[in-house]
């Protein structure tokens, strides 16, 4: 059964009249809920609405340029199998409080806050600091003092990335004046300066992850500056939060999801906007999504010219830039716009075959989730650049393997469940330990020895693959291994795994033992160096002298990275590793 929908802008707070930048889908997409459909840009903010949820496109209501505000219809939609009862302009709203909300749900909450901003105003008269912080005014700053400025309330969204730093120690500010850029997955927004003075010093750099209060500059104010400046902040802090993400959690946790390489993937813009050596208001102008999607990509937005309203940097300017420069000079994806070598072989590759699969069948388009997009990009970088090579063994788990029956029926009754996950992790670190070089990364010419042993396993989540991370593993006996590593893939599972909790892994491990298979190659989890693939135990006969005898044998793939260990160290790696698992006993040793 199909329904029609309407799905319209939702609460957006004060904001009224905003211009319509992008639309993101077209008459005949099949949408998700939560997807993004258009971008609407203040002259400080941009955020992306989503669908309140999924369906066909039937016809699209806006298009750029056009001015919307709350309610406004943006597209109606062919529901198909929908409850008929939601309302879809309601939707976001519903979902506000929960893990779930969509940006437009990000308005709702922000919805209230420039009134609470305007009423603190009227009645605080705190310190230099609190009044930054509360984006208002202090009796003091009006003489010309020392002051704060410090991130005002930006909704419910902490630890957001400052993506641009727009002014340097010595500048004279205006109040007013955007100081940095904030952005998360769906929105950005700038912050502007309380009052006007000139910048003593910043205390932020792209990169740096701020919350309401973070402090921003230095300012020694203009004297008298004072009045004006209240204007300023009561108008323009409303602004930022406007686009405040309102329930970070779930865009938190998709934003680092990729892979376990959430800090390769979040050191990028920093790196993409300082290569471009841009004034402030040579800045590329693109929405978040088109952003993220540049990052993950590697292109550097600063040389992509925009085609959108404004030179708006598109989604489409993106694909093209990339695509021309594949085409042009045979650089890898990975290396467009940034620092890599031009001078490498180029791939040279055909283009993708382009195939209208509809003439040979019934065929369905899904857009890949949000963990498969970013992790795919980072698996296509580390498969790309890192030359990979798998050294296949087998462990005889024989014994351990009746020593894991014991142990799990000695904790039965406490829950504790050991699987091999957890002895391969012991074994791990002990090898990791006998081979330094597999504890490392490469940073340059550097190789960096980590002398801490956080290992990451691959968790396989109805949303993708993500890679929670044990940290200080050689400190930690089996049985806590077992339900650490139980937890982490329940978390994963649940889509609720901390950004944390994916960071700052050594090694990684990969089972596919509890599915099948019996051999394959992981991928290298940049900047690790190497990585454990594991899979189905069996019973094989064995030769021990006389006759063979039934043992069972674990497949071990171990991925290293051949620029930073050789061959032969990776089959000494993998026997050792066999050994231990062998006979567990020698971990002791
Ligand atoms: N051989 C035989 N059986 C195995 C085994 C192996 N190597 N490893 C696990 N098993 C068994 C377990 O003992 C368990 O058996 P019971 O149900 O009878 O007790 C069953 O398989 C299921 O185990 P599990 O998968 O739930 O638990 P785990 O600790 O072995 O693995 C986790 C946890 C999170 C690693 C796993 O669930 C997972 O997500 N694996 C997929 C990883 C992945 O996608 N890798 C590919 C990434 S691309 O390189």
């Amino acid at each position: 059964m199909s329904n029609t929908i309407e799905i319209k802008v939702p609460d957006i707070g004060d904001a009224k009249d905003v211009e319509v930048i992008e639309v993101m889908v077209a008459v005949g997409d099949t949408i998700e809920a939560e997807q993004s459909l258009i971008t609407l840009e203040s002259d400080k903010s941009s955020m992306e609405i989503p669908a309140s949820q999924g369906g066909v496109v039937k016809s699209i209501s806006v298009k750029i340029g056009d001015k919307v505000s709350e309610g406004a219809v943006i597209l109606i939609l062919d529901g198909a199998g929908q409850d008929t009862s939601a309302d879809a302009a309601q939707a976001p709203a519903k979902q506000a409080g929960s893990n779930q909300a969509p940006a437009g749900s990000t308005a709702d909450v922000a919805a209230d806050e420039p009134e609470k901003q305007a009423a603190d105003g009227a009645t605080d008269g705190g310190s230099a600091d609190a009044a930054a912080k509360d984006g208002e005014p202090d009796g003091a700053a009006s003489t010309g003092e020392l002051m704060t400025v410090s991130v005002p309330d930006i909704g419910d969204a902490s630890d957001v990335s400052v993506i641009e730093v727009m002014v340097a120690e010595g500048d004279t500010v205006a109040a007013e004046q955007s100081l940095i850029t904030l952005e998360t997955d769906k929105a950005s927004m700038e912050i502007p300066s309380t009052h006007a003075g000139v910048v003593k010093s910043v205390k932020v750099k792209v990169g740096d992850k701020v919350s309401k209060g973070s402090a921003v500059i230095e300012l020694q104010t203009a004297a008298a500056s004072g009045k004006p400046a209240q204007a300023a902040a009561a108008k323009s802090a409303p602004k930022a939060e406007a686009a405040a993400p309102a329930a970070p959690e779930k865009r938190k946790q998709a934003d680092t999801q990729p892979a376990g390489q959430a800090e390769a993937t979040r050191a990028a813009p920093a790196q993409a906007l300082q290569d471009a050596n841009l004034a402030p208001n040579q800045l590329p102008h693109a929405s978040p999504s088109v952003r993220k999607f540049a990052r993950e990509l590697g292109a550097n937005l600063s040389k992509i010219k925009g085609s959108g309203p404004k030179e708006r940097i598109t989604a489409d300017d993106v694909r093209n830039y990339v695509k021309q420069v594949l085409a042009t000079s045979g650089q890898p994806a990975a290396a467009v716009g940034g620092a890599a070598p031009a001078d490498g072989a180029g791939l040279n590759l055909l283009p993708w075959p382009k195939v209208d699969f509809a003439k040979f069948g019934e065929v369905e388009a899904k857009a890949l989730s949000r963990i498969k997009k970013i992790s795919g990009a980072n698996l296509h970088r580390n498969w790309v650049m890192i030359p990979h090579v798998t050294n296949n063994d087998v462990a005889d788990i024989t014994d351990l393997e009746a020593l894991r029956v014991t142990l799990n029926k000695e904790n039965e009754k406490s829950g504790v469940k050991v699987t091999m996950l957890a002895f391969l992790i012991k074994a791990a670190v002990a090898a990791l330990k006998k081979f330094p070089e597999f504890n490392a990364s490469l940073d340059g010419d550097n190789l960096v020895y980590k002398h801490y042993f956080h290992i990451g396993f691959a968790a396989d989540t109805p949303n993708g693959l993500v890679v929670p991370v044990i940290r200080d593993a050689d400190k930690k006996g089996i049985l806590e291994l077992a339900t650490e590593s139980s937890n982490l893939a329940k978390k994963a599972r649940d889509g609720k795994l901390l950004p944390a909790e994916m960071q700052g892994g050594c090694f990684s491990i990969s089972s596919l033992g509890g599915i099948g298979g019996t051999s394959f190659t992981p991928i290298i989890n940049a900047p690790e160096v190497a990585i454990l693939g594991v899979s189905r135990s069996s019973h094989q006969p064995v030769w021990d002298g006389k006759q063979f005898v039934p043992r069972l044998q674990l497949p071990l793939s171990l991925s290293y990275d051949h620029r930073v260990i050789d061959g032969a160290s990776a089959a000494r790696f993998n026997a050792y590793l066999g050994a231990l698992l062998a006979d567990f006993r020698r971990i002791a040793l």
